[in-house]
């Protein structure tokens, strides 16, 4: 019983030996790899290497984007420099204007006593008084033997073909039956009192150094706009002449209906079709506006000759057709009678109440007039 009994403890000492051997063994086996992690391993080196390269171009990318930036910073460094010279020869010029204006303002107040009653007289001296020589060669005048003062002026530039067209597109404006006689006379009157005159200069540099003076109301006409009969292009006389005889004869002899300011028959019109009462430019017309005049040096009064200028000679039938539609739309979209008829029905009333007794024109210009021949004179 006892040798079974050691049998069976030596039998149990020799299986926890070899399991102990065994354990041991399979221990040393996987603690072995553990100690090849190391530099000199080509595929961790490779890596490596492959890393480092990566960070590299990522620092040469940053380097080039710094670059950028600072050329970016170096470009906005010279505009600046550069605005910065545009604003001082800017503020420069400022300067020269706000002299010039105090010093007219000077002359001005200097000499209202004296000159000023003057040039009232010689205004009211129908026939008498001329062009300025020292800008203007032409003259003509309109309804002179009916002891009128309207004139054209115009520069030695200015062909006398269409000196004589403007005269007589600014005739037939106001004597629209062609029979010799001012339709109107009142607003011939009232046009002669103003000593109304068409100055006309070929283009903006034959105008410079004309100072439109106090002893008579001007309206500018370009050659280069006036565009004879049967001549390519919209003829600009047919605006600029009734601007004239509009802002001075409708607007002085009915100043309730045509006067230019807040208020009047006209003005109110002019409202309802800008869509609401604008004294300044809007940043945007209200949608549905059909006068959408954006001028920002063109104030309420200004805005009122134009809006005159657009609603009767589209009901006189000049702005027809799709080509000067495309044109004007952006400032005026009733470009016929039709048109003004149905949509801007104020305007429509008070013109065409207007022309039911010929005070106004009924017929556009066409360049041709029977009336009287007019001529060009030496002022
Ligand atoms: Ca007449
Ligand atoms: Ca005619």
């Amino acid at each position: 019983m006892v040798y079974r009994n050691l049998h069976c403890l030596t039998v149990w000492v020799l299986l926890l030996s070899a399991f102990l051997l065994a354990t041991a063994s399979a221990f040393a086996q996987t603690s072995i790899p553990g100690t090849n992690f190391t530099c000199t391993d080509g595929a961790i080196f490779s890596r490596n290497r492959e890393l480092s390269d990566r960070r590299v171009n990522r620092l040469l990318n940053k380097k080039e984007r710094k670059r950028d930036r600072i050329e970016r910073k170096r470009d906005r460094f010279e505009e600046f420099g550069r605005s910065v010279e545009e604003l001082e020869e800017r503020i420069t010029a400022l300067e020269e204007t706000i002299s010039a204006i105090e010093s007219c303002l000077e002359d001005d107040s200097g000499s209202s006593g004296g000159s000023g009653s003057g040039s009232g007289g010689s205004s009211g001296e129908a026939g008498t008084f001329t062009c300025p020589t020292s800008k203007f060669a032409k003259q003509v005048n309109l309804f002179q033997s009916l002891n009128h003062n309207i004139r054209i002026c115009a520069t030695s530039k200015v062909s006398d073909a269409k000196v004589l067209h403007a005269a007589r597109v600014m005739a037939e404006y106001l004597d629209n039956n062609e029979d010799g006689t001012p339709d109107n006379a009142d607003v011939a009157t009232a046009l002669t009192n103003k000593s109304a005159t068409l100055v006309m200069f070929a283009n903006e540099s034959d105008e410079e150094g004309f100072d439109p003076p106090g002893s008579f109301a001007s309206q500018n006409l370009y050659a280069r706009e006036t565009v004879l009969p049967g001549g390519d292009g919209f003829d600009f006389a047919l605006e600029e002449i009734l601007h004239i005889i509009s802002h001075e004869g409708y607007a002085a002899v009915y100043p309730n209906d045509f006067g230019e300011e807040v208020g009047t028959t006209l003005a109110n019109a002019m409202d309802t079709a800008r869509g609401g009462r604008f004294t300044s430019i809007p940043s945007s017309y209200p949608n549905g506006a059909w006068y959408t005049y954006d001028d920002n040096t063109c104030d309420y009064g200004c805005q009122a000759t134009e809006y005159f200028y657009w609603a009767f000679t589209s009901m006189l039938g000049a702005q027809n057709g799709p080509r000067r539609l495309s044109d004007i739309e952006g400032e005026w979209r009733l470009n016929t009678l039709a048109k003004v008829q149905a949509t801007d029905t104020a305007v429509y009333n008070l013109i065409t109440r207007y022309q039911a007794d010929n005070r106004i024109p009924t017929v556009i210009p066409d360049g041709t007039y029977s009336g009287e021949t007019l001529s060009i004179v030496t002022p």
